[in-house]
């Protein structure tokens, strides 16, 4: 598939803020796949579809949950952590894409995992940091990114975990596992 075709799927799925963070997204998947040495290929794809989900009614986002075989556990957290595993299904489903890294890219966006691929830290962090977005600490996780993808990656995470915390907000075990597996990486160094 290429690009123009999946930007034309995808558009049907998104507003249109969330189209651009889209393009954005893909922007700078490719620019950080290609510094850190991922597929660009995929990190192209992957970032066209890793909000497929965003706009699926919280229903049946949690219908899904329970009939294709996702963590149970998704249902305890809040709804904004089930757009990604649930993307994953119906990218996979209605778009046809099966390729598991891709796959694997837009489960893992929003929260991450213990043990990243680089592309799904591509993905996690392009979706944190690109141009389109406005919040605290983004342009210090922006100028990390231009020198080691594992500390931006940290830094990201450790945003959001400070950020859910104030709202009194659940977080996700990933989102935990994330920063544990970054910690250790970086600690290594
Ligand atoms: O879909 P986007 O807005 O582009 O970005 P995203 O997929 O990273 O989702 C961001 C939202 O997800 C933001 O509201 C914080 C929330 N989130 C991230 N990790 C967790 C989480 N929400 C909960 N409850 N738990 C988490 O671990
Ligand atoms: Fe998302
Ligand atoms: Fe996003």
């Amino acid at each position: 598939m290429d690009r123009t075709q999946a930007l034309e799927i995808v558009k049907s799925h998104l507003t249109e803020h969330r189209y651009i963070h889209t393009i954005g997204v893909m922007e700078t998947s490719i620019t950080l796949a290609q510094k850190y040495g991922a597929d660009v290929k995929k990190a192209e794809i992957a970032a066209i579809f890793h909000d497929y989900a965003k706009f699926r009614p919280k229903d049946e986002m949690r219908q899904i949950v329970k009939n294709e075989g996702l963590p149970q556990d998704l249902l305890l957290y809040g709804s904004e952590v089930l757009h990604a595993p649930v993307g994953s299904v119906l990218v996979k489903k209605e778009v046809g894409i099966h390729d598991v890294e891709i796959l694997n890219a837009i489960y893992h966006h929003t929260t991450g995992n213990s043990n990243m691929t680089t592309l799904e830290k591509v993905i996690f962090l392009a979706d944190y940091i690109e141009p389109n977005r406005q919040f605290p600490g983004v342009d210090e996780v922006r100028e990390a990114a231009q020198q080691d993808l594992n500390k931006a990656c940290l830094m990201a995470v450790k945003n959001t975990i400070h950020f859910l915390i104030k709202q009194n907000q659940k977080i996700y075990p990933l989102t935990f596992d994330t920063y544990h597996g970054l910690l250790e990486i970086i600690k290594q160094k």
